[in-house]
């Protein structure tokens, strides 16, 4: 890695050997055990990471109540430009923090910038959203009465953020929590603690820079023990987490039984249908890079292709020779188009995946493998594999976080497609290849598309961030990023203010004394 200019990037975002990974904003300390990273990339040891005790979690969360106490006070414009300072820093550290991703993750340099530039624009959107904070204005029943609503900060945020998208899902939260006046407690994964403590420093460096109370954002590490504190604390309002729809069941059930608010992203199973009118070309790219692009551990990465029969042999036909122009190596290099699995249990659950999907009859276009070698050290490489299948089978129904593609066969209208992309229990993002209005339209209507995101002639990956990210059913319903996504980060309090001289009431109750 050090011909990608990997240490210099650790230095430039203040990475040393071993981290404190807890952080009350301004200060770093931690008394908990050692966590070490290694990269999937090459199988180094990165740095390690002191992760935190339950007497540092404490005073972490003692530092974020009382920092809201402050920040809750300060103007929500003048909030934002913290969060438009945050995102000048992102923009500096760009290359540094898109190498770290890449290197600690193992997704391509390309998405790896990518991902902070979600952070910058995240940042951008926040900002101008500080000045927009609305509520409504109704007009009331009764005479000389005024009605509005306005929103107030919720309080203190804990999120817990996945491997897959180490700082970008964080700082959708970040951004829209600190404009909104919460203060934020994050728990990044056990996997990319190091991207975790590198955030951290860039954010903690605008905190002391503007002289702002200790504890606007704050950082814990740990395993799910330390998760199982922020979700259980009735200190804390609101828990964003995003991972497997396993762990957010848990999530879910644990903040709802003290009646805090959860707002989970979780998995999905992610369809593109293709119609006999669909542009081939445009089609392979949104394809491939949809089941490839991060190894196929995105949440948004394209699981199934639904296909037409008269279309089908000449699509599988052109997937299969698209996959054989894959390069899979070392992500960092950018010639390369696919990087490692996250880790080698990562690894076991592509082959059994595969396997499965052939023990229940389905038929191999391009086999997967574990590759081996000089520069496969890590023992996380595998090659995207593709495969023929029924949308009944078991495994096709499961999310497997691997680049495995299932194609699907659909004959007949096209409601019949829209039915297998909706068979699912997960219901995040979908697509639809067409050039046929009429087939493009009942895909986005009422009886089109279930999930949170439903796209024409575009893949099922790569969202802007300008709209709501997240999915039903099993994606667990939460919304974030743009749009109104703020909301969910603050309370909502309906005003009536009476400026007559009498005490009409509502409904034309008469009470007189
Ligand atoms: C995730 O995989 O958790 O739409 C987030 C996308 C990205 C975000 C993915 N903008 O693929």
């Amino acid at each position: 890695a050090t011909q990608f200019g990997i240490k210099a990037a650790l230095a430039q975002l203040g990475i040393s050997d071993i981290n404190d990974g807890t952080s009350t904003g301004k200060d770093f300390f931690s008394t908990g055990e050692i966590l070490e990273s290694y990269s999937p990339v090459d199988g180094a040891l990165i740095a390690k990471v002191r992760m935190s005790s339950i007497a540092d979690y404490e005073k972490v969360i003692q530092a974020a109540t009382e920092a809201f106490k402050v920040f809750r006070l300060i103007s929500a414009p003048k909030r934002g430009e913290m969060v438009r300072q945050f995102g000048e820093k992102l923009r500096q550290n760009k290359d540094a923090l898109g190498k770290l991703v890449s290197y600690e993750m193992g997704k391509s340099l390309q998405e790896g910038y990518g991902e902070v530039q979600e952070m910058i624009d995240i940042c951008d959107f926040a900002v101008g959203l500080s000045r927009q904070l609305h509520g409504l204005t109704m007009h009331s029943e009764r005479p000389n009465h005024r009605m509005y609503e306005q929103y107030h900060p919720l309080g203190v945020v804990g999120i817990i953020s996945a491997f897959n998208f180490p700082v970008a899902v964080w700082s959708w939260n970040a951004a829209l929590a600190l404009v909104c006046g919460d203060v934020c407690v994050w728990k990044p994964s056990e996997k990319t603690p190091l991207c975790g403590v590198a955030c951290q420093n860039i954010l903690a460096d605008v905190l002391r820079e503007n002289n702002l109370p200790e504890g606007i954002s704050c950082l814990i590490n740990g395993d799910f023990t330390i998760g199982e504190l922020l979700t259980k604390d009735s200190r804390i309002p609101l828990i964003s987490a995003t991972g497997s729809t396993r762990m957010g069941k848990i999530v879910a059930q644990t903040v709802a039984a003290r009646l805090g608010k959860s707002l989970l992203e979780l998995g999905g199973n992610n369809a593109i249908i293709v119609t006999p009118d669909a542009d081939i070309k445009m089609t392979v790219i949104g394809a491939v890079f949809g089941a490839v692009g991060t190894a196929g551990q995105r949440c948004t990465s394209t699981r199934r292709i639904i296909i037409h029969e008269s279309v089908y042999d000449k699509v599988a036909a052109a997937l299969v020779a698209a996959y054989q122009q894959l390069r899979i190596g070392n992500p960092l290099d950018q010639n390369n188009h696919v990087g490692p699995l996250i880790d080698t249990d990562a690894v076991e659950k592509y082959a059994k995946a595969i396997d499965k999907a052939v023990a229940e009859g389905g038929k191999i276009l391009v086999d997967g493998a574990l590759l081996s070698g000089e520069g496969y050290e890590s023992g996380c490489y595998v090659k995207p594999a593709i495969v023929e299948v029924d949308n009944s089978f078991e495994i096709v129904q499961q999310e497997t976080f691997a680049p495995i593609l299932y194609l699907i066969k659909y004959s007949g209208l096209v409601e019949n497609a829209i039915a297998m992309q909706n068979n699912v229990a997960q219901g995040l993002s979908s697509a639809i290849m067409t050039n046929n209005l009429r087939e493009a339209e009942l895909f986005l209507s009422t009886a089109g598309s279930d999930c949170g995101i439903a796209n024409v002639n575009i893949g099922t990956s790569g969202a802007e961030i300008g709209g709501a990210f997240g999915g039903e059913k099993e994606t667990g319903g939460g919304r974030e990023s743009g749009s109104d996504a703020w909301k969910v980060y603050m309370r909502r309090q309906t005003n009536t203010i009476n400026y007559g001289s009498s005490l009409p009431l509502a409904q034309g109750i008469k009470f007189d004394l």
